[in-house]
C-alpha cells in the first residue's frame, strides 16, 4: 500500500506546530528523534524532516507529496504547488522597512533605492506592480542590519512583533503581504495518494474548526430562550433541555472564537446564568 509523504520543517518556527497538527489529526509519528524520514502510525503517511526552504523543491521533484510551510516560502520558491489549507499558525507580515528617522511618502520612496531582502521574487513583483525601479540586493540572513552598515536604504523582510526592526533603528512602512503556515501539495498525485490526502484534509478541517470554536452550556429562564437561541444558533440549532426547576432550561451550543467575549456579554444580558465554556476536540459537520 502506498504512503503519502509529508514534508515538515526539521527545526524552527514551524516544526512543533506542524507535528502537533498531525498529532491532533490522529497521526502519531513513530520516530521521535527526527531522522530524515519517519513513519506515521495509524495512518498511511511518512514524515520527511527538511529545511523549510527545501520543501518546495522536494515536492516539485516528487520526493515529497505534500508539505507544511510558510506562505512566504511558497510564494518565493513554489512554482508548481497548490495551497490546500491555511493552517492559522506562524502568522507574520512581509514588509518594507526603512531607517526610523526617514520620512516615507509612499512606495515612490523606494524609487532608485537599494533594498536588501531574502525574498527577491516577492519584492520584484511588488515593485513591478507599483512601477518602481529599485536595486534588489539579495542576502540570506540578518537583512535588518543592511541599512545600518550602509548596504541598503531599505529592507524587505518578515515582521512579527516588530522588535527586531525597532532594535535596528528601522520602522515598518508598507505591508506587502500577510503570511501563515499552509499545507501545500504537488500537482501530480496518483489516485491512491490523493485519497489519503483527502482523508488528511478532512481531519485537518475538523481540527481547525474545533480550535476556533468553544462549546458552551448555560441555564436560562424559558422566557429568554428565543433571545438566547438567536445569539448562539450553533451548528444546526442549539440543544435545549428542561431543568428540574420549573420554568428553566439548559442550552448547549457552539461559539466562534472571533466574537467570543462579545457573545458571552450578550448572553448574560439576555438572562443566561451558570455559563460553562469547554474546548472542543474535533468538529465534523
Ligand atoms: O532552518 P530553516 O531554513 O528550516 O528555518 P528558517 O530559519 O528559514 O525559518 P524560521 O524557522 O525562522 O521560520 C519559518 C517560518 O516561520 C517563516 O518562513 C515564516 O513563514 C514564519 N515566521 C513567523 C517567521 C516569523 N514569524 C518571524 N518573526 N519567520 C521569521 N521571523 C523572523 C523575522 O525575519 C525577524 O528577523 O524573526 C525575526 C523576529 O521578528 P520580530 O518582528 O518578532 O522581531
Ligand atoms: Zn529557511
Amino acid at each position: 500500500m502506498q504512503k503519502l509523504r509529508i514534508a515538515i520543517q526539521k527545526s524552527g518556527r514551524l516544526s512543533e506546530k506542524s507535528l502537533q497538527l498531525l498529532n491532533d489529526c490522529g497521526i502519531s509519528v513513530s520516530n521521535g528523534n527526527r531522522t530524515l524520514l519517519a513513519s506515521g502510525k495509524n495512518f498511511p503517511v511518512e514524515i520527511l524532516y527538511l529545511r523549510d526552504d527545501d520543501i518546495p523543491g522536494y515536492i516539485e521533484d516528487g520526493v515529497a507529496d505534500v508539505g507544511i510551510l510558510g506562505e512566504n516560502v511558497v510564494l518565493e520558491k513554489g512554482n508548481d504547488l497548490s495551497v490546500i489549507n491555511r493552517l492559522n499558525f506562524a502568522r507574520c507580515r512581509m514588509s518594507i522597512a526603512i531607517p526610523r528617522n526617514e520620512e516615507y511618502n509612499g512606495v515612490q520612496y523606494l524609487q532608485g533605492k537599494r533594498i536588501a531582502t531574502s525574498y527577491p521574487r516577492i519584492l520584484k513583483n511588488f515593485l513591478q506592480q507599483n512601477n518602481i525601479e529599485a536595486d534588489i540586493h539579495e542576502i540570506l540572513g540578518s537583512v535588518e542590519i543592511a541599512p545600518s552598515i550602509g548596504l541598503s536604504g531599505a529592507i524587505f523582510d518578515i515582521v512579527s512583533t516588530g522588535s527586531t526592526l525597532l532594535s535596528n533603528g528601522l520602522k515598518e512602512v508598507d505591508i506587502v503581504l500577510k503570511s501563515e503556515a499552509v499545507l501545500v501539495s504537488g500537482n501530480n498525485l496518483n489516485a491512491e495518494k490523493q485519497a489519503i490526502l483527502d482523508k488528511l484534509v478532512f481531519r485537518i478541517n475538523a481540527v481547525m474548526k474545533a480550535r476556533t470554536n468553544r462549546y458552551v452550556l448555560l441555564n436560562a429562564p424559558n422566557n429568554s430562550l428565543d433571545k438566547i437561541i438567536s445569539i448562539i444558533p450553533g451548528m444546526k440549532s442549539p440543544t435545549v433541555v428542561p431543568l428540574a426547576e420549573e420554568g428553566w432550561s439548559a442550552v448547549h451550543s457552539v461559539i466562534g472564537e472571533e466574537r467570543f467575549w462579545d457573545v458571552i456579554d450578550e448572553l448574560k444580558e439576555a438572562g443566561a446564568q451558570g455559563l460553562l465554556v469547554i474546548p472542543i476536540e474535533k468538529m465534523v459537520n
